[in-house]
């Protein structure tokens, strides 16, 4: 009983200003807000997201998009996946917000606020996909532990911001700097400062590359809450994880970044490939870096219906951390024979490649259609379940889907 007590005390009541927040988003007063702890947000649904994502956790919030609203050649706001390993800041104020560049590898420690960021370097937009390390984990087996991820924890949009290049050359880094470490302002689940939810990064290298952003717009539009406004970072062709959220400060450290989930069994595989099932030790399990080739069917949805004689026209997209997708590929009768599609040219680096094609079925009946894309390093998805590994990442096995043809 004391023990239960020493916990409610400690848990945060949500102020004025964050109660007048969850008011401007429901649209209507909050009436017993006051009564209302942080780790106890309304019901209403995810703020800024479409109540036709999958939540598959509400505590973090954890929410994907189903394969057929993944269509627009980028992911709207509102339909873009959520990924959280905490609770995320209440009400961020942008225009009081700091980005603090530490470390050792620095050659001074500097802060700026969003604004300085905003007038001092020079502002880009690229189209990046982003897509989580344990996408695709749902089909593993044995199952692995975690959120159970089908194929929608994946979007592309244009990102706006600036080049972390940029703003690291203006630090000065030392010599000896090797890794990027972020931390952002969510909190624990537990509720306790000093620890971080998650606090990864990449090695120095990628977070130089001139596609690695520091961005604050989202499709044009300030990112939602969810996605880590005010400020976030974006890397392409490397697990969403190390894309921090709600971003207030950065490390450049002489060594692998050690904050939380860098180590132990989050984001990381067997270094070495394993049996299905095998129990891996921590020190035999290597950093995901590059993720790898991967489509997805985004229309029809499957189990659509369609008349004998019709064509039907399929649509997808594409990527890979690799230069870019170079084929893209369709079966209609379980792999045994491969079509090509139509493949768009790549925006810019990491961007989604969309693909289309029309398909005609030669009788009435049950149809799969699979999909596969062909990467410029000449990989290909695999038909089944790649690589086994014990918290179920990096599933890049082909999409199908199901078509009834009547
Ligand atoms: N600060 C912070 N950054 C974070 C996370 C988080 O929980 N906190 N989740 C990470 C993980 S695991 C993923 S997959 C992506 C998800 O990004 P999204 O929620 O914008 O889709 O954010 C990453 N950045
Ligand atoms: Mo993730």
């Amino acid at each position: 009983m004391k023990n239960k007590r020493t916990v409610t005390s400690r848990r945060k009541f949500l102020k004025k200003s964050a109660i007048n927040s969850v008011a401007a988003m429901i649209g209507m007063p909050l009436v017993f807000g006051r009564n209302l702890t942080y780790d106890m947000l309304p019901l209403v649904g995810i703020p800024g997201k479409s109540d036709e994502l999958i939540v598959l956790n509400d505590r973090p919030v954890n929410a994907e998009t189903p394969a057929h609203l993944l269509n627009d050649a980028l992911t709207p706001n509102k339909l873009f996946f959520v990924r959280n390993n905490g609770i995320p800041p209440v009400n961020p104020d942008p225009s009081n917000w700091k980005i603090e560049i530490a470390g050792e590898a620095v050659r001074s420690r500097k802060t700026y606020t969003l604004n300085e960021l905003k007038k001092k370097f020079q502002t880009l937009s690229l189209k990046l996909v982003i897509e989580c390390g344990g996408n695709g984990r749902s089909e593993f087996n044995p199952p692995a532990k975690g959120n159970q991820w089908s194929t929608g924890a994946v979007g592309c949009a244009k990102w706006t911001g600036i080049r972390l290049a940029d703003l690291l050359n203006d630090v000065g880094l030392k010599d000896s700097a090797q890794y990027l470490g972020y931390y952002g302002a969510d909190t624990h689940l537990s509720g306790d400062p000093n620890k971080s939810s998650i606090s990864r990064g990449v090695p120095i290298a990628k977070a130089m590359e001139s596609e690695s952003l520091l961005a604050w717009a989202m499709n044009d539009e300030d990112m939602p809450l969810m996605n880590g406004h005010p400020l976030r970072l974006v890397f392409g062709g490397y697990p969403a994880s190390c894309s921090g959220k709600w971003v207030n400060k950065l490390v450049v450290r002489d060594k692998v970044h050690d904050g939380a989930k860098m180590g132990g069994q989050s984001y990381r595989v067997p270094c070495k490939a394993v049996a299905p099932g095998t129990k891996v030790k921590d020190e035999d399990m290597c950093i995901i870096k590059n993720m790898p080739v991967k489509s997805l069917i985004t229309f029809p949805k499957t189990g659509a219906t369609i008349e004998l004689g019709q064509k039907l026209p399929i649509n997808g997209h594409a990527w890979t951390s690799a230069e870019k997708v170079i084929k893209m590929e369709y079966s209609i009768d379980f792999g045994m024979h491969w079509k090509a599609c139509n493949l768009e040219e790549q925006a810019n680096r990491y961007a989604w490649q969309s693909f289309a094609a029309e398909i005609e079925f030669p009788e009435k009946g049950y149809y799969e259609i699979w999909a596969r894309a062909t990467d410029s390093d000449n990989n290909t998805q695999p038909i089944i379940l790649p690589g086994w590994n014990p918290k179920g990442y990096l599933n890049n096995a082909c999409h199908r889907i199901a078509v009834k043809v009547v």
